[in-house]
């Protein structure tokens, strides 16, 4: 298949614009969800989520990577380029880490008018303890060449996205590809990788929003020119519109996300909690830098209360958080806010953005006391 444009072949969603109002959800964004699931919130009880649990995106179809040929080749600007079979790789020795990772479009469907695409509420997160090599290590042993400016990594799932033919593919600097904790992955919570999650190896970019982690990885390519491949030049963009082509999306924005308490209305998710002490528990998390604070507020955002932080763990990873709730009888809406050691705090409104990137708005979750 040539990787070029397909013009007009495939059905247009809604009206064309990509976006859509916030009453009903088209057919095409129920079947995404349906291919994606996300973390039931409740998984947050977990320090580290059960594989079957953690939130999974996957742009085209689970490619077919069963055989024994499978070959990672490292190539381009290098001095020695290799062709690396899963035996070899994980004949050195390897490295965990403990990873939060969260899909960049989380919350996408909060917004109004809402961007057309995979349609997130706040639940495209999970954390995994990631073992594999870490990428400096083979990136030495191939000899980057001085005039390499970014390594692209390409997955072997090919599909059709904004109108091009495309193997899902992302580069990263050579400074961003040598920090010490990224790794080529074989391993997720101490199993050989699932089809889903990019079997038999994938990328892990500790601190980035999950596009950078590159599943079902084939090849790593050392080139001397910033790469502008769709998911790195179109995708993945703060853009106020189809024209303007933005900033690109990085790390993950300090975020924290509460357990509901009590139990749910089967079909609203509205929760039902009993009158008196409750403890609220979450989680928080910030790319790569430490969560300093977690705030509640049970009055709708008038008041806000520190939370209680667990030890972190690792600055990867999600930090736990509790707060002693005296639930009196009535609606409320509960609410969490982080702040990160860099000061950077979740807001109560989303700023919008076409793509439904990096939203981070506090969390509310709907109580009814009695
Ligand atoms: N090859 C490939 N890698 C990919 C993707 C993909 O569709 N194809 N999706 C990316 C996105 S957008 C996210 S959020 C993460 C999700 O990883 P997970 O499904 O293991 O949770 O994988 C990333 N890596
Ligand atoms: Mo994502």
């Amino acid at each position: 298949m040539e990787q070029s444009g397909t013009g007009d072949r495939f059905p247009v969603v809604g009206d064309g614009s990509g976006l859509a109002p916030d009453s009903g959800f088209y057919r095409e964004e129920v079947q995404l969800a349906l291919r994606n699931r996300g973390m039931p919130l409740e998984g947050m009880r977990y320090p580290i989520t059960p594989t079957g649990l953690h939130y999974l995106l996957v742009h085209f179809d689970i490619p077919d990577i069963r055989s024994a040929d499978w070959r990672l080749k490292v190539g381009g600007l290098v001095a020695n380029p290799r062709s690396l079979a899963l035996e070899d790789l994980k004949a050195t020795a390897s490295r965990t880490v403990t990873v939060t990772m969260e899909c960049a479009g989380n919350g996408r469907a909060l917004l109004n008018p809402r961007p057309v695409s995979q349609p997130w509420l706040v639940e495209a997160v999970g954390t995994a303890q990631w073992t594999g090599i870490p990428l400096r290590r083979v990136l030495a042993d191939a000899g980057l060449s001085k005039d390499a400016v970014e390594l692209v990594f390409t997955g072997l799932d090919q599909g059709v996205q904004g109108g091009q033919v495309q193997y899902y593919q992302r580069s990263l600097t050579v400074a961003e590809a040598n920090r010490e904790e990224v790794l080529l992955a074989f391993e997720m919570n101490g199993e050989p990788l699932q089809p889903q999650h990019g079997y038999p190896l994938r990328l892990i970019v500790p601190g980035w929003y999950g596009m950078a982690s590159v599943k079902w990885l084939g090849s790593i390519e050392a080139v001397a020119q910033p790469f502008n491949g769709y998911q790195m030049a179109q995708a993945y963009r703060f853009s106020h519109g189809a024209d303007d082509s933005g900033e690109p999306v990085t790390r993950i924005r300090v975020r924290s996300l509460m357990i509901p308490p009590g139990v749910p209305d089967f079909l609203t998710r509205t929760r039902l909690v009993a009158a008196g002490a409750v403890t609220l528990r979450g989680r928080a998390w910030a790319g790569g830098v430490s969560i300093s604070k977690v705030e509640v507020s049970a009055d709708g955002g008038a008041r806000w209360h520190d939370a209680q932080l667990e030890r972190e763990t690792s600055v990867f990873g999600w930090r736990g958080w509790s707060f002693q709730w005296a639930a009196r009888a009535g609606r409320q809406t509960l609410m969490s806010r982080a702040t990160d050691a860099q000061g950077n705090v979740q807001l109560v409104e989303q700023p919008w953005n076409f793509q439904g990137m990096g939203n981070n708005m506090v969390h509310r979750v709907e109580v009814v006391v009695e």
